[in-house]
């Protein structure tokens, strides 16, 4: 091992410097999507608030502790010369202090967190529902007026958004740290969640499942995106009207998109043909961001992987499971297949 002493002073607070520098960098937002620390909606305000008050106890508790370990090893170390200490045995006084005070700070911890639990709690009456279920390895959104979309849930920013929380197969967990926290899909219960987005916070806001749903848990993502009244409203009619096919590769694309098999799991608006429910809803997938549960960003390279081989990108999934095209040799896809399925599907805006 290396001498600690022949390190000089100014080597080790430069040292120090570099483990800091990764620890720093965790902390801007815009790199990390899925901070907490970046509340955005009055429920996430009320949880950071509730994070400072135990954040600032924790740190009187650290400093107090340290202070008076550093104290007693300094002033009662080991000197020359000298002997076996005084022996003592059990202090009453001091066991019954550190007793109280530990007690008194959880109660100083438990009221407002209560406070904060039940303020939380109930979704307000006038909330804008929206029906969330979680699948082996994504998330489905349907609306009030019967629009259904997945992985990337539009909301409107002028008002309180509801969640029901459902799952079709295993225990998921819903969270989007900027936005609310987290709460478990459980089979055969219907779990609730809402919050309010501040002023001025469209934009996107990365989800992800918070409990071990199977192989691909790490890969369901998914993205909220707060938009401005007049985006809503133009984005929800958009989910109802049928998508024409534009090019001559993308209506050669819709017929593949029978003749594969595709429309045996997936439902697109305007098709009576799809109406499958074992995947996503692909209604508007051509001006979605991202693809794979907001694994990938939607483009033609990522798509045509996706097509290609969907194990690869998301090991285990149902798509590749269960797919004929991608069990049945004699089924595959040829490149120009797939070309023209990623024509077709960018085509649904
Ligand atoms: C056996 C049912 C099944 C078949 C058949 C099927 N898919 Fe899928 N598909 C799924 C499932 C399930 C997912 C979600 C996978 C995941 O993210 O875990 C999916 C995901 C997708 C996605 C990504 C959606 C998103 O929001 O990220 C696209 C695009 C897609 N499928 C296109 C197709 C095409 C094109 C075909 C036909 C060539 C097809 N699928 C055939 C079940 C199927
Ligand atoms: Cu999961």
């Amino acid at each position: 091992m290396a001498n600690l002493k022949n390190i000089r002073p100014k080597a080790l607070l430069g040292l120090l410097a570099i483990a800091l520098l990764p620890i720093l960098a965790a902390c801007s937002s815009t790199d990390n999507p899925l901070t907490t620390i970046s509340p955005k909606s009055d429920v996430a305000d009320d949880i950071q608030q509730l994070y400072k008050i135990i954040f600032v106890i924790a740190m009187v508790v650290f400093i107090v502790v340290e202070t008076l370990l550093l104290y007693a090893v300094i002033k009662f170390r080991r000197r020359p010369n000298d002997g076996i200490p005084k022996q003592v045995h059990g202090n009453t006084v001091m066991e019954i202090t550190w007793t109280i005070i530990p007690a008194l700070i959880l109660v100083a911890i438990a009221v407002p967190t209560w406070i904060t639990i039940f303020e939380i709690d109930d979704v307000p009456d006038d909330a804008y529902m929206i029906e969330i279920v979680g699948h082996q390895w994504w998330w489905e959104a349907t609306y009030p007026d019967g629009q259904v979309t997945a992985n990337e849930i539009h909301v409107p920013s002028d008002r309180t958004i509801g969640f029901t929380l459902d799952t079709a197969d295993v225990l998921h967990s819903f969270w989007i740290p900027q936005l609310f926290g987290k709460q478990d899909l459980i089979p055969g219960r219907t779990n609730t969640l809402w919050f309010t987005p501040n002023p001025g916070t469209e934009g996107r806001y990365l989800g992800q499942c918070v409990e071990f749903c199977g192989a691909s848990h790490a890969n369901m993502r998914l993205e909220m995106i707060v938009d401005s009244p007049a985006d809503f409203a133009a984005w929800t009619s958009g989910l109802e009207s049928p998508a024409p096919a534009a090019t001559a590769l993308a209506a050669t694309g819709y017929d593949l998109f029978a003749s594969k098999g595709c429309v045996a799991c997936h439902t697109i608006s305007g098709r009576n043909d799809a109406i499958g429910i074992i995947g996503p809803n692909l209604s508007l997938f051509g001006s979605r961001l991202t693809l794979g549960s907001a694994t990938l960003d939607n483009n033609t390279v990522n798509l045509t992987a996706w097509l290609q081989d969907p194990e690869d990108i998301k090991p285990g999934n149902i798509m590749s499971k269960s797919a004929p095209i991608y069990n049945n040799p004699g089924l595959a896809m040829a490149d120009t297949e797939i070309d023209a399925l990623v024509a077709y599907l960018q085509s649904l805006k």
